[in-house]
């Protein structure tokens, strides 16, 4: 897939606010400083089209981005961020979980995890949800730049014995080196393709 065109459309926070297209959409999950906003602009190419930040933990909002105007991407808000008050945090998993089960566009999520962590509850309760409702995602490995080959090999199979998945299961990512890219993208295309079937 070659991403010609990206236009941020709109963010949300409830069903109603949502972009209004039916497009397929795949979206992006994970916890606070994961990478996920330098995942996404790595995959559309763009330097700051999605912001990244050092100051983790701020944007709670469900953003919308329409790709070649036919495919629509959805920049999730980051969970689990300590210095994050109880009360956003609190807000986090039912509009998370209202969006995954509303938007019937949706056909499947991006799961960043960073190589360096073990799954917390949150990533555990996400794969329960996703799984039992047959919802497709992806397990990304973030911020592979950060380990020699050896110990990248480590934690992947740390992490997929965590999660009960194969170590082919699993995509490892850098936004530094763009290490990953590629295979996400055919991914997104199976997601796409399958769907299509
Ligand atoms: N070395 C390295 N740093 C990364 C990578 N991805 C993100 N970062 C850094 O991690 C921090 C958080 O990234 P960001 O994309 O804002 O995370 P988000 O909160 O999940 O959107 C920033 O300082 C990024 O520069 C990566 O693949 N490799
Ligand atoms: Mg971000």
């Amino acid at each position: 897939m070659k991403i010609k065109e990206v236009e941020f459309v709109k963010s949300a926070v409830k069903p109603d606010q949502y972009a209004e297209y039916d497009f397929p959409e795949i979206c992006f999950a994970g916890r606070s400083n994961v990478g996920k906003s330098s995942l996404i602009n790595t995959l559309i190419q763009r330097k700051n089209m999605v912001k990244t930040s050092s100051k983790p933990g701020c944007t709670q909002l469900i953003n919308f981005f329409l790709i070649n105007g036919d495919l629509s991407f959805v920049d999730l808000p980051g969970y689990g961020y300590a210095k994050v008050s109880k009360k956003i945090r609190a807000q986090w998993q039912p509009m998370v979980e209202l969006y995954l089960s509303k938007r019937t566009s949706l056909l499947g999520l991006v799961l960043l995890i960073d190589i360096r962590r073990d799954p917390g509850k949150e990533e555990l309760d996400l794969v329960k949800w996703l799984e039992s409702h047959g919802m497709p995602y992806l397990i990304i490995l973030t911020k592979a730049d950060k380990l020699s080959k050896t110990k990248q090999s480590k934690r992947v199979a740390a992490i997929c014995s965590q999660l009960n998945r194969e170590e082919t299961g699993v995509i490892l990512f850098s936004a530094k080196t763009s290490k990953g890219r590629d295979t996400l993208l055919d991914e997104i295309n199976n997601l796409i393709d399958w769907q299509n079937e």
